[in-house]
């Protein structure tokens, strides 16, 4: 399903966009061979069959499986330049981008050799694609762990804007995480959460009142609790949705059953992305264009909904300004 070249025209940032989630097949294939990383599969068709997933664990498995083959600098520098260009392709003129330390340094990687080389990619990006990183905590690993991975980034806080939260959901409430994210922003950075995903409307409450944070990170299942909803819509908070995503993990059986209409009707800011576009069918303009197909989202609305994406980006107002 390639983007339309008039999506593709649109300028927009994209805000929720997991770099590993956009580790293609074929890189797979290739970091393996540069490695010497031995695969439990014999071709890239045979890896692909298995993106068939029934839920977020199902592709998490698979998706904290392909990481074994990222092992340098080059590797992250790697991934996240082949992102940078298809992304601009699309019409992406800002990225800021998810990153998982601790699915690396505990498979050995140092922190600062991921930091490193995805910071390596986003200097070197064209100059009409700007582009920072947000460090993910796991919420599947410890309060400890998440806080060892911040201290361990201190020494790299100029190479990244914020964290997030991210990685399984159901069991593993945000405020388990308050700490960690009260110090994040003592330092200076900004915080988002997952939250709503295949989590309870509650998990988006604790998310914005124990964390802080200043975006929901598809937040879908906020419908569900009309006073959350009035919430998020008179203070504006942006809900970074993913299509795709939500259909290939079971969220909607469908495209054409998925509640971004709703989600517009209520009045929310919402942008669209891709969330880990080597696995659930597309980049963001793919899910631009899937979203004017197949839920009938109108031409005017996509240019809304990218506006919305640079409105809802951490860019200064002066270069949100010239972007829009
Ligand atoms: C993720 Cl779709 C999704 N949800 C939660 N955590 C993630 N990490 C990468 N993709
Ligand atoms: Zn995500």
């Amino acid at each position: 399903m390639p983007s339309e070249p008039g999506i593709s025209r649109i300028p927009k940032a994209e805000l929720h966009v997991h770099i590993e989630g956009t580790l293609e097949p074929e890189m797979v294939f290739d970091l393996a061979a540069r490695n010497q990383v031995p695969l439990a599969y014999d071709s890239v068709d045979e890896l692909r069959a298995r993106y068939r997933f029934t839920d977020l664990q199902s592709f998490l498995d698979i998706y904290y499986a392909n990481m074994a083959v990222l092992r340098t600098e080059r590797d992250f520098a790697d991934l996240a330049s082949a992102y940078l260009t298809r992304a601009a392709a699309q019409g992406v003129r800002h990225a800021e981008i998810f990153f998982d330390p601790q699915a690396h340094t505990r498979r050995g990687v140092p922190i600062a050799t991921v930091i490193n080389g995805l910071s390596a990619a986003v200097r070197d990006a064209a100059p009409e694609t700007s582009a920072e990183l947000i460090l993910c905590f796991l919420r599947d690993e410890s309060a400890e762990s998440a806080m060892e991975t911040l201290r361990a980034a201190e020494p790299h806080l100029d190479q990244i804007i914020g964290v997030g939260l991210d990685s399984a959901e159901v069991g593993y409430p945000p405020a388990g995480f308050t700490e960690v994210f009260r110090q994040a922003a003592k330092l200076g950075l900004r915080t988002v959460a997952h939250a709503g995903e295949e989590g309870p409307p509650e998990y988006v409450r604790q998310a914005l009142d124990e964390l802080g944070v200043h975006r929901i990170d598809h937040g879908i299942r906020a419908l569900e609790d009309a006073e959350l909803v009035r919430r998020l819509r008179i203070e504006q908070i942006p809900l970074t949705v993913c299509p795709l995503s939500n259909v290939r993990l079971g969220g909607f059986p469908d495209l054409a059953a998925h509640t971004l209409p709703r989600l517009l009707d209520e009045g929310l800011l919402v942008t669209i992305n891709s969330d880990d576009p080597a696995y659930f069918g597309g980049y963001v303009g793919d899910n631009f264009a899937a979203i004017h197909e197949q839920l009938a989202i109108p031409e005017a609305r996509l240019y809304e909904l990218a506006t919305n994406s640079i409105r809802a980006s951490f860019l200064p107002h002066e270069r949100q300004r010239r972007l829009l």
